[in-house]
């Protein structure tokens, strides 16, 4: 029997991840079957010539900071090759993150963006930076205990070879002495958000980079020009992920190269979340653009996919071959690798088995309308119907545990499933009975709201007398996620104000 590490997760959900991954004593993750990169040289002495025999921009190259060889061996040294460095060598660190949920998103664009940009600064110094000395630090945006928690993270790290163990976390110290220290230079690009979050506050001052679909809260206002990308119009997402994001830079940069070629593990990852994040570009669920359609179509065509070892039962399963040469090419199966990711993340029996203070904290974001604690509130995405949801043991009790310890009043949890391709969405508000009736009140009557056609279903477990109460709300329009509801209810204070 294998065991999970000690103190990750509950019991229930440690059991029941461990029926799928072996857990090494390492801590890092081995599925059960995995699709490797074939091992390249390390740059060694012979780097001159072999970068003048490299056509594959960003597969095979080193930078002056960070020796690497492709986005996967980048990534399992990022860690010791940061702590290599010491403060004494006037470098600045660019600190590259994704929004506090910490979903596939947020996690992989960083890491992909942070090595699209140390191999642009390889290949052409004048693209990624005009300093020499600069080191990418690629974030994942939340504590390492709850990337088992991730699956759909953890199952595209072990397709390209990655260890997620070996990623640099929030709370990890060779982060943290970094972000405290005011001695050590730095910037921060933000993806997938555009204000950073308030725990990382001795941070604000640093962020010199935004690269982002949702709406704009004017934070950060010195950024400016192509260093504020947001793609987001008065109401909806111009892109379904972040990720495309990366490949348009990716586009960008390719346009000066001849021979391009994408490294496969970076065209496989960012892939695998453009297709979830626009549910394969489905038509029901209105969350891809055309920009998102031309990045997947971008990455399957311009990948070095030869360069993969597929595992035979990978093989059947998620590639196809694309030519006569069977042993040469393999191409994923956009349909396949976006069912599988997304079973794995919509899992019912693993959100199930999961205990209520897991299930909202795995997606979860603070909103701040003004500065300070006072009008805060969280917004919680969990891939389960209300009526599971707070069938959980414990629902009121720990949910209201939960909003102390994070510090908010008001706790929305947005509740997802699919059902025939269609997503469908509810909310449970928590809180005292004044908060919850006034937002629900507002959600469900507002002219400003009325596009995400709310309607109220009563309250759970409360009687209209309770100090603290739950209250849920149908959401009759799918497309309306966390990135209408929370700038809605951010109007709502506001408008109080
Ligand atoms: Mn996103």
């Amino acid at each position: 029997m294998v065991q999970a590490p000690r103190g990750i997760i509950s019991t229930a959900t440690a059991s029941f991840i461990s029926k799928f991954l072996i857990i090494t004593s390492l801590g890092s993750f081995l599925p059960a079957f995995a699709l490797v990169p074939r091992s390249r040289p390390l740059l060694s002495s012979n780097t001159a010539v072999f970068r003048r025999q490299s056509h594959t921009f960003l597969s095979k190259m080193s930078t002056s900071a960070l020796s690497m060889t492709d986005f996967s061996s980048y990534l399992n040294s990022v860690t010791t090759e940061i702590s290599s460095f010491s403060k004494t060598k006037n470098v600045n660190y660019n600190i590259i993150l994704g929004n506090e949920a910490g979903d596939a998103d947020s996690i992989i664009s960083a890491l992909a963006y942070s090595y699209v940009k140390a191999s642009a600064k390889d290949i052409n110094p004048g693209i990624g930076s005009s300093c020499s000395s600069i080191v990418n630090l690629p974030l994942a945006s939340i504590p390492r205990n709850d990337l088992a928690l991730r699956r759909d993270v953890t199952l595209l790290l072990e397709m390209v070879g990655i260890d997620g163990g070996k990623l640099i976390f929030v709370d990890d110290e060779s982060f943290t002495n970094i972000a405290n220290d005011d001695g050590i230079q730095k910037s921060v690009s933000l993806m997938d958000h555009n204000k950073l979050r308030s725990d990382l506050r001795p941070l604000h001052n640093f962020v010199d980079e935004i690269l982002d679909h949702h709406k704009d809260e004017g934070s950060h206002n010195s950024v400016q020009g192509e260093n504020r990308e947001i793609a987001f119009d008065d109401q909806f997402a111009l892109v379904g992920s972040t990720c495309t994001l990366v490949v348009e830079k990716i586009t960008k940069q390719k346009q000066s190269m001849d021979n391009f070629k994408l490294d496969a593990g970076l065209g496989l990852v960012l892939l695998g979340v453009i297709l979830l994040d626009t549910m394969n570009m489905c038509p029901n669920a209105a969350k891809g653009t055309q920009r998102d359609e031309e990045a997947i179509q971008f990455i399957i065509h311009e990948s070095e996919w030869s360069t993969f070892i597929v595992n035979s039962n990978m093989q059947s399963n998620l590639f196809e071959s694309d030519d006569d040469d069977e042993s040469q090419r393999k191409v994923p199966i956009r349909s396949r690798l976006y069912e599988y990711l997304r079973d794995s993340k919509f899992d019912r029996s693993f959100w199930e088995s999961m205990e209520i203070t897991d299930a909202l904290r795995i997606d979860y974001k603070r909103f701040e309308p003004s500065s300070g604690a006072k009008d805060a509130f969280g917004l919680s995405s969990i891939l389960l119907d209300t009526e599971t949801l707070v069938a959980k043991p414990y629902f009121k009790t720990k949910g209201l545990e939960y909003m102390r310890k994070v510090n908010v009043n008001l706790l929305g949890a947005l509740n997802m499933v699919i059902v025939d391709d269609k997503p469908q969405r509810e909310i449970v508000l928590l809180g005292a009975s004044d908060d919850v009736n006034k937002m629900a009140h507002f959600l469900v009557n507002d002219d400003s709201t009325s596009f995400l056609e709310i309607s109220n279903t009563g309250y759970i477990e409360s009687s209209p007398s309770d100090e603290f109460v739950a209250v849920t709300l149908k959401q009759g329009n799918p497309k309306g996620s966390r990135k209408q509801i929370a700038p809605a209810m951010m109007s709502f204070f506001q408008k109080k104000m």
